[in-house]
């Protein structure tokens, strides 16, 4: 290991990318240069000296035995795991002919880039090598993870969703949809409670009974994928009872007239019906929010229910729309534009991707929000915004869909693709479906797998090349969103170990091969991010390591004005779409509405929830962490007491969770109060075990994942969310014979 200073134990301050959480952290760094300690910063605004048990496991995480140090290359079959070390150069010489020569017999579209939840501004370089490179097959889990949520706001305002903003003393109501920040969000989580302890209530949507839902003054425990009903009626009971906000509907909406009239039909009592949640419930959660002063809200999980996830998101930011509660202290605010934002969303260089490659967007044809839908909000959206490009959407729309990507490496409709890159992500255990994800991962028909990883992963072991990445810890870091909220910086802590590289250079290296333009370093890149604020990377590392954000745009103001187009909300009506003219042109209904899930029945009798957070591991990272997985040894489905006697299981017995897909197996924890007729499951576990393929490290075996729906249908149609929060199963017990 080089890095660090050799003469002395330095404290380095950066920022903890383990979850989104992004706290502030010191990390302690020894004579040699080696990480020692994780401790809290005590001086960043938001986390406060707070750091969790992943933040403490830092230095384990950074120095794991498992930890990949030199680039290798596939010698045997695929998935034998059989790989030879090989140089950087050479490999990223070979990776470069075999794309350029792909490009060249069937075009740059038969190269695709799949990502996970890269941090900050590492999510901006896959994009800018596959568009400088012509291919408009970017895509990942920004589908699956914020999706929806955003894509509805984009809908909506014209911008993203806009965030909640809870200010203690000020908000006097939070209300919580499918989030569990005491385990996503920790720093979060602590904001609400000093918030409560100031007087604001706190509403709590989860089928779940968490921490938050005991906490709360009112708590909805609806049937899991419900969550599109009870958004209808909360629509229902905001407009029949008068509670809408006159003057802020008139003056800054559209399409009102037509909202009253779908709403009629959804009462509460018909949302009763299909959530278990009482009618009474969900009108004090209708009167509780509107009456509020200052209250925040915010859709998060139910983001995976597939054909419901639109839908959901949008009846959401409609009543926050309805009830004026928008960028108004201690309730919800829609970024905008902010310094650099210019130089920095213009980095991914969409604009070099020419008008006939978008349209060739894998999945753009069926889902068209990610095709002609992405150009007409970016075309809104960058008028309203002073000719700025939109900064948000390009994380979650315009990307391509991965059942698509999947389906084209198969079958080759409606093209081929051959080569599939992948960089910070675990495709294989991400997506609904794992056992697809392997089979056509694995097969033949993939002539080039590149993964860019930190350990051999179960995507990993099936790739041609496995490069090895710099962690957090090991490159510089700088969050800068673009739009209205704070610029982070973050110190490198060392300097990357062994051979390895950051998520930068890798596509520095491959772009520069393919003859593109890149900056030498990843800080020359947020110098020129930087510069439109006057200030360098380095500067900020040396001083307060925090820019505020800002707004340049007062859209209200300007729309009052009538400065033509320029002005309002980045929607084409320059207003908040309740009727989304977006999705009318797209020919979608433009309305929120409900599409019923297949009912549970004698077969699938439970609800299959998947997913939710726990503070000892971030998605499938983090199992080969000894001090986290002690605490949390096996993965977990959560029964009701009910169901527990009726498959005959107690705590820690070993049940599989059937689904229409097949079987995983996972252990029983039984939580009291949870509904006999809901479960709730886990993903990928055992990354000790064997890599070859099979068993591939057991990711068939136990992860909930393997057999999630892979069908087009059960995806939102124009946005295409993927359904895996919406599953139907029923548990069996696992005989001893079964092992
Ligand atoms: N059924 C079900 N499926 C889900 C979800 C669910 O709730 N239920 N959640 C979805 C959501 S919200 C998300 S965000 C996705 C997450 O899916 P992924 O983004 O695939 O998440 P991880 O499993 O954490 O995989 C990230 C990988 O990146 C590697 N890595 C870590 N740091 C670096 C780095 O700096 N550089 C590089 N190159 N690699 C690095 C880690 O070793 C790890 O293997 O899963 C989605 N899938
Ligand atoms: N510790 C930790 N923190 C993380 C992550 C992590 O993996 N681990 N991942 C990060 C990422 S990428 C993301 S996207 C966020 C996700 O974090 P959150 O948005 O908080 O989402 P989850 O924890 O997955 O689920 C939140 C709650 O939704 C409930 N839920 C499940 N189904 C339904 C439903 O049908 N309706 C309703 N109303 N609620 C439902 C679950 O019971 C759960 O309590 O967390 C981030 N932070
Ligand atoms: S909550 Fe934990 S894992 Fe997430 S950023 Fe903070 S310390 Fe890191
Ligand atoms: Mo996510």
């Amino acid at each position: 290991m080089n890095g660090g200073n050799n003469s002395s134990r330095q404290a380095r301050r950066t920022i903890c990318c383990h979850c989104e959480a992004r706290c502030g952290v010191v990390v302690e760094v020894d004579e040699g240069g080696m990480p020692r300690a994780v401790r809290g910063d005590p001086d960043h605004p938001v986390s406060q000296g707070f750091v969790c048990v992943r933040g403490r496991a830092a230095v384990d995480y950074y120095a794991h035995p498992s930890r990949l140090n030199v680039p290798l290359r596939r010698c045997g079959p695929r998935g034998s795991g059989k790989f030879e070390q090989v140089p950087w150069d050479e490999a990223l010489d070979e990776i470069a002919d075999r794309i350029r020569r792909i490009a060249l017999e069937d075009g740059p579209e038969a190269v695709a880039w799949l990502k996970g939840r890269q941090f900050a501004a590492d999510s901006k370089f896959g994009g800018r090598l596959m568009h400088k490179f012509g291919s408009p097959n970017l895509g990942g889990v920004g589908l699956m993870c914020g999706g929806p949520q955003t894509a509805a706001g984009a809908l909506t305002f014209g911008l993203g969703a806009p965030l909640p903003e809870v200010v203690p003393g000020v908000t006097r109501l939070i209300v919580l949809w499918g989030q569990h920040p005491s385990a996503s969000s920790p720093p979060y989580w602590s904001l609400i409670r000093r918030a409560m302890r100031t007087g604001a209530r706190l509403v709590v949507i989860d089928p779940r009974p968490t921490l938050e839902a005991k906490a709360a003054d009112l708590w909805l425990q609806p049937r899991p994928a419900s969550d599109a009903a009870l958004g209808l009626a909360f629509l229902n009971v905001i407009v029949n009872e008068q509670l809408w906000d006159r003057e802020f509907v008139s003056r800054w909406t559209h399409g009102f007239e037509a909202l009253v009239e779908r709403v009629a039909r959804f009462t509460p009592e018909w949302a009763a019906g299909v959530s278990g949640v009482p009618a009474d419930h969900m009108r004090e959660l209708a009167r509780r929010y509107a009456e509020a002063p200052a209250a925040t809200l915010s859709p998060g999980t139910p983001n995976g229910q597939g054909g419901n996830a639109l839908d959901f998101e949008r009846s959401v930011w409609i009543v926050l729309a309805l009830t004026g509660k928008l960028d108004r202290e201690g309730c919800n605010r829609l970024l905008g534009p902010t310094y650099g934002v210019g130089n920095e969303v213009a980095y991914d260089a969409y604009e070099e991707l020419s008008p006939r490659q978008r349209a060739r967007r894998l999945g753009s044809e069926r889902f068209r929000l990610h095709g002609e839908g992405t150009e007409i909000l970016n075309d809104a959206a960058c008028r309203a915004w002073h000719g700025i490009p939109y900064p948000i959407s390009r994380a979650v729309l315009g990307v391509s869909h991965p059942f698509a990507v999947f389906d084209a490496i198969e079958t080759g409709r409606p093209y081929r693709v051959r080569a599939l890159l992948v960089q910070h992500h675990n495709p294989v255990g991400a997506y609904n479906g794992s056992a697809r994800v392997v089979r056509t991962l694995a097969s033949e028909r993939l002539e080039l797998l590149v993964v860019h990883e930190l350990k051999l992963t179960p995507t990993a072991i099936l790739a041609d090349y496995v490069l090895p990445a710099a962690s957090w810890m090991e490159k510089p870091f700088l969050l800068s969103s673009g739009a209205g909220t704070p610029i982070v910086a973050g110190e490198q802590v060392v300097a990357p170990g062994h051979e390895r590289r950051s998520d930068y250079e890798f596509c520095r290296d491959l772009g520069r091969r393919l003859g593109q333009t890149w900056h030498d370093t990843v800080e020359d890149v947020f110098d020129e991010w930087l510069a439109e604020a006057g200030t360098t990377y380095a500067e900020l590392i040396e001083g307060s390591r925090m820019l505020p954000g800002t707004q340049t745009r007062r859209r209200f103001e300007e729309i009052d004005s009538g400065t033509g187009d320029a002005c309002g909300f980045g929607t084409p009506t320059g207003r908040i779409e309740l009727k989304s003219t977006v999705l009318e042109q797209l020919g979608y209904d433009p309305l929120p509405d409900f599409h019923a899930p297949p009912p549970l029945d004698a077969r699938f009798p439970l609800h299959l929830m998947t997913g939710a957070t726990r503070i000892d591991a971030t998605h499938q990272d983090h199992r080969h962490i000894d001090s986290l997985r002690t605490r949390h040894p096996d993965p977990i489905v959560e029964l009701d007491p009910a169901t527990a006697t009726e498959v005959g299981v107690g705590d820690g017995d070993w049940v599989r969770i059937v689904t229409a897909g097949g079987r995983v197996r996972q252990r029983v924890r039984v939580v009291r109060g949870l509904g006999a007729d809901r479960v709730s499951a886990e993903r990928w576990w055992y990354p000790e075990q064997d890599g070859v393929q099979p068993p591939l490290f057991g990711v068939l075996d136990t992860n909930v994942n393997a057999h999630t729906s892979v069908a087009f249908e059960d995806c939102d149609q124009a946005y295409g969310g993927l359904p895996y929060r919406n599953v139907r199963c029923r548990i069996e017990p696992v005989c001893d014979a079964e092992d």
